[in-house]
């Protein structure tokens, strides 16, 4: 169903209230709740899963250095998923746990216990409960730099349906280096949320049952990448903004399961919209960035400043042309995937303060290659599964092999993602932020055959909007994408996957370790 665009204006997510404190800190409820609401003018109502009843769920905004407790507790229907669950995923043989939800903040430096692990899942009132489930109350350090993080539902096997049902929303940290560059704030800083979803006539959102090409009789069955035909901002389908002629703030988070969004301004007087990226997932960068296009894969963020001066009386919109699956697959349909949001521009500014693209932003620490301890050569690689179906693997294992991957607590690695697929993945550690340090082409086929890296051209350094810490990076086909990090803050571990949430419930996701000490005994220490 093609629905008319721009009629609906864009909704802001609300802010949620601390309910009381603990320890001195902020204490949080958030409910999942299954709840209608209207995606758009002419549809009927769509029944989604939000946080606190609203899809997207309400905005954190904390403090740095200031912890938060979070309890999130499921209100969902006890056995009875929006979507078909298809029971050949791993994780999702438990009885009468079709609704497993567990939230897990991306990109936040949390502990195991409190990171959303995939197997921490649980039910309604917690009636059933994963094999690592530990507690009910999350504490987030917000231990990081000011940065637009988010939050969204990770259970082990179903990540993909309940992200896609609407568990997911924007987490905010502020801190004094941001404050002191006086950027736009209030009405003038605004998150967008973008999803990609394909909803039927009757209000309901479709997804997919059967793989394609149909190999096998399972049924209903993963499908490799999802792709919908309709754009949503904020949970509205194609919204309009309506903007003063000055400066804006944006926080663009890619919510979706699979799309990638290459986005630009497409103006009605033609004359060029110039963007600034001032912030990557993990926190500001030293110096804003002159943007003509913005990607973003799933589950990356880019914090930017436009500047709508000049524009009055103009409608513009926000154009996206990034290939599904990206970067060969098919360009999207101008007239629908192709379009995100329009900004219509007023001819008034009520407030000029916070009016200027500042020149220099903070000091981004850089990662030295020279202090790392360790470098891993890690594969994406490509399979199939029992039935015939791709399947796409980390280090050409499973979730459930032994770990392989036990950094040092405190110790600086380096690891090379070895693309084997023929598709940009986004590659996704949780706990660290990282630094990309170069992309290098290599030859597939000669690695294929030997094992070893053939590069077939000079290392790539990152993008000049990349050079800031990431939690999430894209790893593109026939390269070498060199990350650097360290292992702080926590022992324990956590998962490490590939952010196209189909792929990652259908075994692309692999657990890390962060150690004390490394052990004699091979891989598998216990701390
Ligand atoms: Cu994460």
């Amino acid at each position: 169903m093609i629905l008319e665009k721009f009629i609906d204006e864009l909704p802001i997510p609300k802010i949620i209230k601390p309910l009381n404190k603990v320890n001195g800190n902020p204490y949080y409820e958030v409910v999942m709740e299954e709840v209608d609401q209207k995606l758009h003018r002419d549809l009927p109502e769509t029944k989604i899963w939000g946080y606190q009843g609203t899809y997207p769920g309400p905005t954190f905004e904390v403090i740095k250095g200031c912890p938060i407790y979070v309890k999130w507790i499921n209100d969902l229907p006890v056995n009875h998923h929006l979507f078909p669950v298809d029971r050949t995923i791993h994780g999702t043989e438990y009885p009468n746990s079709k609704v497993r939800t567990v939230a897990h903040l991306h990109g936040g430096l949390v502990s195991h216990g409190s990171d959303g692990y995939p197997e921490a899942w649980f039910t309604n009132s917690y009636y059933k409960v994963g094999p690592d489930f530990k507690k009910k109350v999350y504490r987030y350090t917000n231990n990081q730099p000011a940065s637009c993080l988010w939050y969204h539902d990770n259970a082990i096997g179903i990540t993909r349906l309940n992200v896609y049902a609407g568990l997911l929303g924007c987490y905010i940290i502020r801190d004094e280096a941001e404050a002191a560059l006086e950027l736009p704030k209030g009405s003038y800083e605004v998150p967008l949320l973008i999803q990609d979803k394909t909803i039927n006539t009757n209000g309901s959102m479709y997804y997919p049952t059967v793989p394609k090409p149909t190999i096998s009789d399972v049924f209903p069955s993963i499908v490799p990448e999802f792709f919908g035909d309709t754009i949503l901002v904020n949970g509205k389908v194609w919204p309009y903004f309506n903007v003063e002629p000055r400066l804006y703030r944006f926080r663009i988070i890619n919510g979706s399961n699979a799309r990638f969004y290459n986005m630009s301004f497409s103006t009605t007087s033609k004359k060029s919209l110039s963007w600034f990226q001032i912030g990557t997932d993990g926190g500001l960068l030293e110096n804003p960035k002159h943007l003509v296009e913005l990607l973003l894969s799933p589950g990356e963020r880019a914090d930017v400043l436009v500047d709508f001066s000049g524009f009055e009386k103009e409608d513009i919109v926000l154009i996206n042309n990034a290939a599904t699956p990206f970067p060969m697959g098919a360009t999207p349909n101008p007239d629908t995937t192709g379009q995100i949001i329009k900004f219509k521009v007023g001819y008034r500014v009520n407030d000029c303060r916070n009016n200027e693209v500042p020149a220099k932003l903070v000091e981004v620490e850089r990662l030295d290659p020279q202090c790392a301890t360790r470098t891993r050569d890690l594969t994406l690689n490509e399979t199939t599964d029992e039935f015939g179906r791709p399947k796409l693997l980390l280090t050409n294992q499973v979730w459930d092999d032994p770990i392989t991957e036990n950094p040092l607590l405190n110790s600086t690695e380096i690891w090379n993602f070895i693309n084997l697929t023929s598709n940009t993945q986004p590659i996704h550690l949780h706990l660290v932020q990282f630094q990309i340090l170069d992309r290098r082409p290599f030859d597939v086929e000669y690695y294929n055959s030997t094992g070893e890296i053939k590069y077939i051209g000079p290392a790539q350094v990152p993008d000049s909007n990349e050079r800031g810490f990431k939690d999430t990076v894209r790893v593109n086909p026939n390269s070498v994408t060199r990350i650097i990090t360290k292992f702080n803050g926590f022992t324990g571990i956590f998962p490490w996957n590939c952010q196209i949430l189909e792929l990652e419930d259908h075994e692309m996701m692999r657990p890390l370790k962060v150690v004390k000490e490394l052990c004699t005994a091979e891989d598998n220490c216990e701390q």
